[in-house]
């Protein structure tokens, strides 16, 4: 990815350092922020919702920066670029702290901006949960050929791809039965970038869209982005995307498959974060068969 917003040397002047008198009396910081991303959408749409607003990071790294006194300025640092990757279309930080006029018991030049400096870089990886679904054409094969094209989609692992459940359809018309499965792996992706690569992969196998919850060749949702668990998961509700998907709670075909990819799987249901073998207990799970045997990864 070649997209960035750059911040180049806000200014605090604030007590830091390992010495007393450090901690005392003011000094000059200046941070350089580089956060890598995907600026595509936000050029096509003019939407600040597609982006990182650059504003909202600089005064954020001026909070941290006035925080009471700590020793490091790596501690800064990582403070910053922590703050940067909570947003969700940032994919990569460098953080650059410079403490020019540090007590190091020697001169340096005092032409531009000199002295000692940290710099950081931290990679975005949050966990996602991808469901398939399939129910025209082969769709074990299908199925198949779509985690081969996860598996190569840049900026997305995938971990672990559970089994395939056989489900009798839930919704919409008369149709065939479904093959359901769930991949979970890890992105630094925006969740509307890696919906985009959902789309792209679904298209190129023949989807089409005439009826809601109509027969699919296939389907690919995206049920979580980020960790309940750590309050990091993406709560997103647009047009083009509702996060974390807001029937998953009480689909046995996207929970099933989803707690034999991960058993420890948690979902965020309202102000709940609840265990997916939970929600999978409560749930209607007679149309829901063990599937065709299959080896995806
Ligand atoms: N969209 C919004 N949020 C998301 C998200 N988190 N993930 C938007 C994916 N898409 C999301 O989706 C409709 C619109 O939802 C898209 O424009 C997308 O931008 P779609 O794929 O065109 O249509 P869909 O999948 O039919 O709609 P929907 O409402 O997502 O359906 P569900 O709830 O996923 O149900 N029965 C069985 N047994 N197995 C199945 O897999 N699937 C469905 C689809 C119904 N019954 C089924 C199964
Ligand atoms: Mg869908």
């Amino acid at each position: 990815m070649t997209d960035r917003i750059t911040l180049t040397r806000l200014a605090v002047t604030t007590p830091h350092g390992v010495l007393a008198h450090e901690k005392r009396e003011p000094q000059r910081f200046f941070v350089d922020i580089v956060i890598e991303c995907d600026l595509s959408a936000a050029g096509a749409t003019d939407d600040l919702a597609r982006t990182i607003s650059y504003a909202d990071v600089a005064q954020d790294a001026e909070r941290i920066l006035l925080q009471p006194p700590v020793d490091l300025i790596e501690h800064l640092a990582e403070q910053i670029a922590e703050s940067v990757l909570a947003r969700p279309a940032a994919e990569a930080v460098e953080v650059t702290v410079h403490k020019p006029d540090a007590p190091a018991g020697v001169d340096f030049s005092p032409i531009g901006l000199s002295g000692p400096a940290v710099s950081i870089r931290r990679e975005q990886h949050r966990p996602v949960v991808i469901a398939l679904g399939a129910n025209l054409g082969d769709r074990v094969a299908t199925l198949a050929s779509a985690v081969r094209a996860l598996g190569r989609v840049e900026g997305l692992e995938l971990i672990e791809v559970s089994g395939l459940f056989e489900t009798d359809p839930v919704g919409g018309p008369q149709q065939p039965d479904y093959l359901n499965a769930v991949a979970v792996g890890t992105t630094r992706l925006a969740p509307w970038t890696l919906l985009d690569r959902l789309h792209e992969i679904e298209a190129g196998r023949g989807r089409t869209r005439e009826i809601r919850w109509g027969a699919r060749t296939l389907d690919l949702d995206l049920i979580q982005v980020g960790d309940p668990a750590a309050d990091t998961d993406l709560r997103v509700e647009t047009d083009a995307l509702t996060l974390p998907h807001p029937r998953a709670h009480e689909r046995a075909f996207v929970l099933a498959p989803w707690l034999a990819a991960d058993p420890q799987a948690r979902l965020r249901v309202g102000p709940k974060i609840v265990p997916v073998a939970g929600l999978l207990r409560a749930a209607d799970t007679i149309g829901i068969r063990v599937g065709p045997q299959w080896r995806p990864l």
